[in-house]
């Protein structure tokens, strides 16, 4: 049996969630609160020592790092594989999933938390943030959450976000101009991995800072979008109301994005 410990908009969990989808895989779930910190509670840390989501339960055994968890996935049921090709066409898309979560990941959240995360926690008052924020047990998420909530877009995470966006979304244009799909010629585990970080951009309506109107990555997500495993994975788990509130967050600040993108 497979149970998926996650959260709604987690882009971590949103991949883990299109490759059982793509995969046609029936998972129970198990969802977390990661504003209220679920994901640092003692039961949930025996599972994931660092506090995070996704974790996947395999008949009992925990899987965690969501890349580790999208592979795992594709050998434990390799029908529909999702790393496909070559040793070659592997690796090329082993090393988007390595550079997504290096880098793209660590810049969503801090562009998350500018836009989103710090408002939701200040409404607690800024003693309860910080006192949650310092029981998360990574140093570097850590500190780059108490930065950002007490300098929100002045912290210099957020100007090292908008560079390495702008840094890999222009290397997926250009491979985009060449093939149909990130991973080749098929939807692949390095497409499930991007995606979220690129739907992540539309749900808080800043697309237009970061993806060029008319361009390969536009083309390529509208039709990441157009799939059923999108609709099922990440649509389906974001309340009308989360949506909406996450879209109002990112306008509220696309200017100060804008301007700060075009520095
Ligand atoms: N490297 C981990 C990163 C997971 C991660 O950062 N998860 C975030 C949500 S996307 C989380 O659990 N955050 C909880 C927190 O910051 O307290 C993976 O790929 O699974």
């Amino acid at each position: 049996m497979l149970e998926l410990y996650h959260s709604l908009v987690s882009p971590c969990a949103q991949k883990v969630r299109l490759v059982l989808h793509e995969k046609g895989l029936e998972y129970r779930s198990q969802v977390l609160n990661i504003v209220a910190k679920e994901n640092l509670k003692p039961e949930y840390l025996k599972l994931n020592p660092q506090g995070v989501v996704p974790t996947l339960l395999h008949d009992g055994l925990p899987v965690v790092e969501s890349t580790f968890i999208c592979e795992y996935l594709d050998e434990a049921f390799p029908d529909t594989p999702m790393l496909r090709g070559d040793i070659h066409e592997r690796l090329r898309c082993r090393l988007w999933m390595k550079t997504i979560d290096e880098k793209l990941h660590p810049a969503l959240g801090a562009l998350a938390w500018a836009i989103s995360m710090r408002r939701q926690f200040l409404e607690r008052g800024e003693a309860a943030a910080v006192e949650a924020i310092n029981k998360v047990p990574d140093p570097a998420r850590r500190s780059r959450q108490l930065r950002i909530l007490a300098q929100g877009f002045a912290a210099s995470d957020v100007a090292d976000a908008i560079a390495v966006y702008r840094d890999m979304l222009g290397k997926a244009e250009r491979l985009l101009a060449q093939q149909q799909w990130v991973s080749g010629s098929y939807f692949g585990l390095a497409d499930a991995a991007l995606t979220p970080y690129v739907h992540a951009l539309y749900q808080y309506s800043i697309q237009d800072v970061f993806i060029s109107p008319g361009g390969n990555v536009e083309r390529w997500f509208t039709e990441v979008a157009n799939r059923a495993a999108f609709e099922a994975a990440v649509v389906a788990w974001v309340p009308e109301a989360r949506l909406k509130m996450l879209a109002g967050h990112g306008r509220d600040c696309h200017q100060e994005l804008s301007a700060l993108a075009a520095t």
